[in-house]
């Protein structure tokens, strides 16, 4: 997948149905070629005329905000953010759903939450009290410690210096047409369809983790 500009709307690695009756057709077609493919189209406007940007990978773009021309910082910020975002949260998903959070991250959950339904109960209550538009995270810290968080708009977990491996969309687009003004709902039927071998793989790979298991 190439990482850098000219950025590319890569297909979903499923079909549009596949989260039926979970995530509606409609929604995941809208949702992957018109609302991020929107973002990756502005980030590629935005960078044209910055060739020294061009080499930059998505999280380095994202990693480095301070260093980007002030007068596309806020723009980069926002489409990098909206790309980064949405990829994250199309590997999130697979149907039927892959296995349960288990071994390490398994334990994890257990230490930081005292259980699994616990997790799930305070990942829906960070989801449903997410204002506005935004998501919520499961992140590890920079203690290696797993946290919830939300973030607002196209921000990042990345600008704070979180390692993400769990990502829901709570923008409206990503559940209006299926559930209507019911975030709940939505959020009920996402944990059907959470792709738990990606998020473990997320937990395995990031740094604290590596830095760890030396
Ligand atoms: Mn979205």
């Amino acid at each position: 997948m190439q990482d850098y500009y000219k950025f590319v709307n890569e297909p979903l690695p499923y079909s549009y149905k596949a989260m039926e009756p979970y995530i509606d057709i409609q929604t995941m077609y809208l949702h992957h070629d018109k609302h991020l493919q929107a973002y990756v189209d502005n980030l590629n406007k935005t960078l044209e005329d910055f060739t020294f940007l061009h080499n930059f990978t998505l999280e380095q773009l994202l990693n480095n905000l301070e260093s980007i021309p002030e007068e596309i910082r806020t723009s980069v910020k926002n489409n990098a953010g909206g790309v980064f975002n949405h990829r994250f949260y199309f590997n999130c998903l697979a149907n039927p759903s892959l296995g349960g959070p288990c071994e390490k991250l398994e334990e994890a959950i257990n230490r930081e939450f005292g259980s699994y339904e616990n997790f799930k109960q305070r990942f829906t209550q960070e989801a449903l009290s997410v204002f506005g538009s935004g998501y919520a995270w499961l992140v590890v810290n920079q203690k290696g410690d797993l946290q919830i968080i939300q973030t607002a708009n196209q921000e990042t977990p990345l600008a704070k210096h979180f390692s993400p491996i769990l990502v829901i969309d709570v923008w409206e687009h990503a559940y209006y047409l299926k559930h209507f003004n019911r975030r709940d709902a939505y959020i009920k039927d996402w944990f059907q369809v959470v792709n738990w071998d990606f998020v473990k793989e997320q937990y395995q790979g990031c740094p604290r983790r590596k830095l760890e298991m030396k």
